[in-house]
């Protein structure tokens, strides 16, 4: 089960009950959270409240979420760049979150990152690498410190299609193969590396079977399915704590808007988007908890409001923080013992 520590949202009162009812309703206020905070991000740029860029995951929250929504505390996160809201799910105040889209010297790395770069050491979130794969090794190196140190802690990271393309990828995989390291690798598969296509990428239809050159266990999933997605990784990461090693997960899912806030993704059909909105990950997942009398328009009212509320405070407390002193510049870059 889930931790909840730092999760407002997940503080609700929720009925506990057989089934996994807790769970599916908690997964689907992470849903909902992530999704209202991203597409607020969105908003925000667009007004120009924030500079440098912003990479919406819309579309693509139910392979974050259930991904990720089991890890404990002391387990490890190394996002990417479309993973902002991964730090939302391990539980980083919003706030904090806010405060790093705007640069402000209330953010984790006092405005010194671009905004969706967020990591948080006190949530064991891992800070972006700008190149593309470059995260991977960034993970695989965290899950191999927590192997040498005897923890029973894992990593999950995530990345795109595109990234599988890259030498580092590779480099990242064999090694945690070699190691059996305590990683998961989640490649969140929206299809697109910018505006290049998967086609043109690899000749390979599933790209969980990559694993097979490393080693390890390769699967792909409807990244659109959060219990789909949920299910694979309890099993992966129970696998990677118990010692047997990494495990790859595809995730086949879809990012809604361009590349990022500057791209109108014009590379793309209209049909295909469309095709994709029609499996909005929220709505599928609500239709499975309406029928299993798990959701009424009460509830789902209810999460709105309280995560409306606790963004637009976050919004407040980001706006109305400083902006980091110049003679801060060359502080915290380098370790200083
Ligand atoms: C080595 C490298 N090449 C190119 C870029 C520019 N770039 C940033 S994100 C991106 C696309 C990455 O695609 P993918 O890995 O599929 O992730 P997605 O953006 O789809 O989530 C590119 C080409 C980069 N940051 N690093």
């Amino acid at each position: 089960m889930a931790s909840k520590s730092g999760r407002a949202v997940a503080e609700l009162e929720v009925e506990k009950g057989e089934n996994g009812r807790e769970l599916m309703v908690g997964l689907y206020q992470m849903l909902v959270k992530c999704r209202m905070c991203d597409e607020k991000a969105r908003i925000l740029f667009r007004q120009g409240k924030y500079a440098g860029n912003f990479y919406s995951g819309v579309g693509q929250e139910a392979a974050e979420v259930g991904a990720a929504y089991s890890l404990r505390e002391d387990d490890w996160i190394a996002p990417s760049h479309r993973d902002w809201t991964s730090n939302i799910i391990k539980g980083a105040p919003l706030k904090l979150c806010f405060a790093q889209l705007f640069g402000k010297a209330t953010s984790p790395d006092r405005g010194k990152s671009t905004p969706a770069h967020m990591g948080y050491p006190p949530i064991h979130t891992i800070t972006p690498a700008s190149s593309i794969a470059g995260q991977l090794a960034v993970g695989t190196g965290v899950a191999f410190g927590l192997k040498r140190l005897g923890r029973d802690t894992v990593v999950v990271s995530f990345f795109g299609d595109g990234a599988t393309s890259l030498g580092g990828f590779h480099e990242a995989l064999n090694f945690a193969g070699v190691h059996r390291l305590p990683i998961i690798y989640v490649c969140q598969n929206n299809l697109w590396a910018e505006s290049v296509p998967l086609r043109l990428q690899t000749a390979l239809t599933n790209l969980s079977d990559r694993a097979k050159a490393y080693g390890f266990p390769g699967v792909s999933v409807d990244g659109n399915d959060v219990m789909a997605v949920y299910d694979v990784a309890t099993k992966a990461i129970a696998r990677a704590r118990s010692g047997e090693g990494p495990t790859f997960i595809e995730c086949k899912t879809y990012r809604w808007y361009g590349h990022s806030e500057i791209d109108p993704a014009k590379y793309r059909t209209k049909e295909e988007v469309e095709s994709w909105k029609k499996r909005d990950p929220l709505v599928l997942f609500e239709k499975v908890l309406r029928d299993k009398k798990l959701l009424t328009d009460e509830l789902k009212d209810k999460i709105a409001k309280t995560v409306t509320q606790e963004i637009n405070e976050a919004v407040e407390f980001a706006e109305q923080s400083p902006y980091p002193d110049a003679s801060e510049l060359k502080d915290h870059i380098w370790a200083q013992e």
